[in-house]
């Protein structure tokens, strides 16, 4: 058991909200960020801002080193082969419609099918309908057993000969369930197509080795891993990334223009167009630094701990229901519980939680194709991460016991 107090390193959680100490389980949304990160922007912007590349005087060289070192820094992190395979971009929807449109329009025609699971958030499901309306080529979707887990046969079916690109999330959003991307991958390899792997709710969380997983894409956002807004990653394999046409275009990401054309320049630059996030590349440094310090051995059983806690208590209110969180799963079951309370919509239930200063996400969650499979229209979301505590499950448990009343349902 960790003695780190982590509250102290992140002010804005020892804060009041509705007169009552905040209880933030919205990690799935966005983490908040502990100062050391806060303090690496202002570092930063306080003493090193300018554009990285393009100048050849010290403040820009120190730019530029901020921003490569953070490439490296990633690159460890998730063990890509080399820095050269990290693409920054804004965020996990925009590392994902660059592979849609720049690999997708490149590689699919009309016969071709694209296969991703019912289970994925809109950023990797969106971008490869309009692949699919684009080249005429069809789009699969992989359901689920009753247990929220991919459906194998499903799987076995929906890869098949015609398939060009599997697209596929390493942890559901919704569920909080890991996939077997592994298994995906070896399977979508063997009929020779491509997998894109949606891992902004795990990468936070799990350990990521995307030569172990075998993707052949990654994505990822660093806001909701401690770093700012503004700054996601796309790890791509390289001999996919050079064949590929730039996905945006203009300064920074050309070797030679002439007045009707262009060449490009090499990996990374050729998809980093404009000037670059290079404080949200400080930020993101600070936060993997911030997370290595602790180790996924500890996240995942402070979150393990927290899930065992909270699904029994849960399970004791009759008018809970829960999804994607049968015994038989909990295994694959990342910080994530996802309920609804009987009778109550759950903008409601979200509402009468943050009187009680309780923070949860209410809605479809981006993922409506899920939301409308599992026979709902909205969920309750709690979301947590290393920095919740038991003491935040039983304000949530404390909580959830008043929805019905206040709305008069029960005495
Ligand atoms: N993929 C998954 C699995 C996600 O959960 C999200 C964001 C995204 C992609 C997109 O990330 P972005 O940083 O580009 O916006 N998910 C959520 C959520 O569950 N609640 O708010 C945002």
């Amino acid at each position: 058991m960790s003695d780190r107090n982590f509250l102290r390193d992140f002010p804005i959680l020892n804060q009041k909200m509705n007169g009552k100490p905040i209880v933030y389980l919205d990690n799935g949304a966005t983490t908040q960020k502990p100062e050391s990160v806060v303090r690496a922007i202002c570092g930063y912007y306080g003493g090193c801002n300018a554009n990285p590349h393009r100048g050849a005087y010290q403040l820009s060289i120190r730019a530029t080193d901020i921003y490569e070192s953070a490439r490296a820094r990633v690159a460890k992190f998730i063990n890509a082969p080399a820095p050269s395979n990290i693409i920054f971009t804004k965020n996990a929807t925009e590392s994902l419609n660059l592979v849609a449109y720049s690999y997708g329009l490149a590689n699919v025609e009309a016969d071709d099918e694209i296969t991703i699971t019912i289970s994925e958030h809109h950023s990797n499901l969106v971008p490869w309908q309009r692949v699919a309306q684009s080249t005429g080529a069809t789009l699969n979707y992989i359901y689920l057993n009753a247990d929220g887990t991919l459906n194998d046969a499903d799987i076995d079916q929906k890869i098949s000969a015609r398939t060009k690109i599997v697209a596929v999330t390493h942890v559901s959003n919704v569920l909080g369930l890991k996939n077997d991307i592994k298994k995906i991958a070896d399977k979508a390899h063997s009929v020779g197509a491509i997998i894109v792997v949606d891992g902004a709710q795990s990468t936070p969380h799990i350990p990521v080795d995307v030569q172990a997983l075998d993707a052949d894409f990654f994505a990822f956002s660093g806001h909701k891993m401690l770093a700012p807004m503004g700054i996601g990653v796309l790890y791509g394999r390289a001999k996919l990334l050079e064949k590929m046409p730039p996905f945006l275009s203009g300064g920074d990401m050309i070797e030679y223009v002439t007045e009707q054309s262009t060449t490009y320049a090499e990996l990374p630059q050729k998809f980093e167009a404009g000037t670059q996030n290079v404080g949200g590349a400080a930020g993101l440094t600070a936060a993997i630094d911030y997370i290595e310090s602790i180790g996924f051995d500890e996240i995942e059983r402070i979150e393990k701990n927290l899930i065992d806690y909270a699904l029994p208590r849960l399970r004791e209110l009759p008018f809970i229901e829960l999804y994607g969180c049968d015994p038989s799963v909990l295994e694959r079951k990342t910080g994530i519980i996802t309920f609804n309370v009987k009778g109550v919509h759950p903008h409601d239930v979200s509402t009468i939680l943050d009187l009680e200063g309780v923070a949860i996400r209410a809605g479809h969650h981006c993922a409506q194709p899920l939301t409308k499979y599992l026979n709902q229209t909205a969920t309750c979301r709690a979301s947590f991460y290393f920095y919740n505590t038991t003491d935040d499950v039983d304000r949530l448990i404390d909580a959830l016991k008043k929805v019905r009343k206040v709305l008069r349902l029960e005495p």
